[in-house]
């Protein structure tokens, strides 16, 4: 997702690196590389300019403090190349937001919604992935089926109603969009859904037929949201489409699909600038639960190669419990670390969606991320599985005859076995530094994550060795080596006190 948007800025940040100053010179070189990896990503031609043009004027004319205080008060030095993607982040935050990703209500506090897009930009799909978000909410959704075009659509519908329990409205095709959406209001009234999500036919083109169509599904149920569906596989045809559609109908928002399986993703940086239409939603997977609400901030210091943190507590703050989660947290910094407790971080970390996302949205992780294999952590979860309660508290006992036998039990080798093991021990000793030596860098401390995410899991530790695995250990090396460093500057400063007293 998005990887040649982030090529572009890294290769810009490397160029900087060491750069004593920001100058015509080293800004215009590195903004080469910037509008190279802009274009290849098919964002519009202007707004690359007008992109390019700003973040040059704002870092050359501001002048770069080079001492900072960072939240904690502590002073901290800033690089040209740091302000550099700084004044980046924030022209990139600027060119998609603002935007309030709320769904608006009608004077009930019923919230209504339209699909409006071209034929398979994933409309339908949407729909259950918003029906399914607004359970979350606590709300009862009615889908409404009203693509009467495309024969199987309905069915598809149907289907997917199923699969997360909301009623779906269908009537025969014949009887038209219009009355079919309006008998749905209906219904919707009658049987006290405080939510409606219409679904609506899309068409190769756009053309006066479709227009006039939802012109009058519109004006006939009145949705209080008119969501524009685009995928990123279109590219520069999605901004195009948006601004087709917008001409003709209002629209509140957008939805920008199909960024899980496009590299370039040029359309969500575009789009709002080109449009003035907000995206409100990004989907990034066929699965029902790939549905994010769109913080321009967060695409933004993902497109910089930066992470997402906050998604990341957010992702993880809807599958964990905090009190739990921060108990866990205590006992694992502790050393008190079982592999009963490293299967539960295992499954949270999956309940939080697929592990590459996941690891995407960690700063640094993004080409780790590529790379994890999720059926390396359910081989995990089989080996642990297959052991006694008293190897899971105290692995330090599985010798090799236990191994083989937990091999056997979960279909692997008494290597894989002691690999686990081994690896087990690498991670307890490390939780163990981290717990007598604060947070993990890079992690936002005292929260949530900090704690439990922080303090038990680093998949790139267990999923190393074997074909493909140069990057994973390096992750866990880089980890490893940050401990190292932090042990002898602590060792270093106290010989420096030694040394003062005498
Ligand atoms: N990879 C990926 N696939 C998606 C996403 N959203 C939808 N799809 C897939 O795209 C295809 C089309 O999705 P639909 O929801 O049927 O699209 P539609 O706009 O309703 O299509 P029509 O009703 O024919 O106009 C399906 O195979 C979906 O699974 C997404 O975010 N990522
Ligand atoms: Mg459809």
């Amino acid at each position: 997702m998005l990887e040649t948007l982030t090529r572009g800025f890294d290769a810009a940040r490397d160029r900087l690196k060491g750069v004593r100053e920001l100058d015509e010179g080293s800004v215009g070189e590195a903004l080469r590389d910037v509008r190279k990896s802009l274009l290849e990503a098919d964002v519009d031609l202007e707004v690359v300019r007008g992109f390019l043009d700003r973040v040059k004027e704002r870092a050359l004319g501001e002048k770069v403090r080079t001492k900072v205080r960072d939240k904690q008060g502590k002073l901290v030095r800033v690089t040209p190349s740091q302000h550099f993607v700084r004044v980046c982040q924030s022209e990139l935050e600027a060119l998609m937001g603002p935007v309030d990703t709320k769904l608006r209500r009608d004077a009930k506090g019923a919230i209504s919604i339209m699909l409006l897009g071209l034929q398979g930009v994933g409309k339908t799909t949407v729909a259950a992935k918003l029906a399914q978000h607004l359970v979350r909410q606590g709300r009862r959704p009615l889908l409404v089926a009203g693509d009467v075009h495309r024969p199987a659509a309905i069915e598809q519908l149907r289907q997917l109603g199923e699969r997360i329990e909301v009623p779906v409205h269908s009537d025969d095709p014949g009887v038209g969009a219009v009355a079919i959406c309006k008998a749905a209001r209906e219904r919707a009234r009658a049987e006290r859904h405080d939510a409606l999500i219409f679904d609506t036919a899309g068409r190769l083109a756009v053309d006066d037929a479709l227009m006039a169509e939802l012109q009058a599904v519109r004006e006939s149920v009145e949705p209080a949201n008119s969501l524009l569906v685009c995928d990123a596989l279109m590219g520069r045809d999605a901004v195009n489409v948006a601004q087709a559609f917008s001409e003709r109908l209002e629209l509140d928002g957008l939805v920008l699909t199909k960024l899980d399986g496009d590299a370039r993703g040029g359309a969500a940086l575009a789009i709002k600038a080109v449009t003035g239409v907000p995206i409100k939603f990004l989907g990034t997977g066929e699965a029902l639960d790939r549905l994010e609400a769109f913080r321009p901030e967060g695409l933004a210091s993902r497109i910089l190669g930066m992470g997402d943190i906050v998604g990341l507590v957010e992702d993880f703050e809807a599958v964990a419990d905090e009190q739990e989660a921060e108990a866990d947290a205590e006992r694992i910094l502790r050393g008190k670390f079982g592999m009963d407790d490293l299967l539960k971080q295992l499954r949270l970390i999956q309940k939080m969606g697929p592990l590459g996302d996941v690891l995407g949205k960690l700063p640094g992780f993004g080409q780790l991320a590529q790379q994890v294999d999720e059926r390396e952590l359910g081989k995990v979860e089989s080996m642990i599985q297959s052991m006694t309660p008293a190897e899971r508290q105290r692995p330090e006992m599985i010798d090799r005859s236990r191994a083989s036998r937990i091999g056997r039990g979960s279909g692997r080798l008494q290597s894989d076995v002691l690999e686990l093991v081994k690896r087990f021990e690498q991670m307890r000793e490390m939780m163990s530094a981290l717990g007598s030596g604060g947070g993990l860098p890079g992690l936002p401390g005292g929260g949530q994550l900090a704690g439990a995410g922080g303090g038990g899991f680093d998949p790139g530790m267990l999923l190393g060795g074997g074909a493909g695995g140069g990057q994973r250990i390096s992750a866990s090396t880089a980890m490893r080596r940050r401990q190292q460093a932090k042990r002898k500057r602590k060792q270093a400063r106290k010989s420096r006190k030694k040394h003062k007293k005498r």
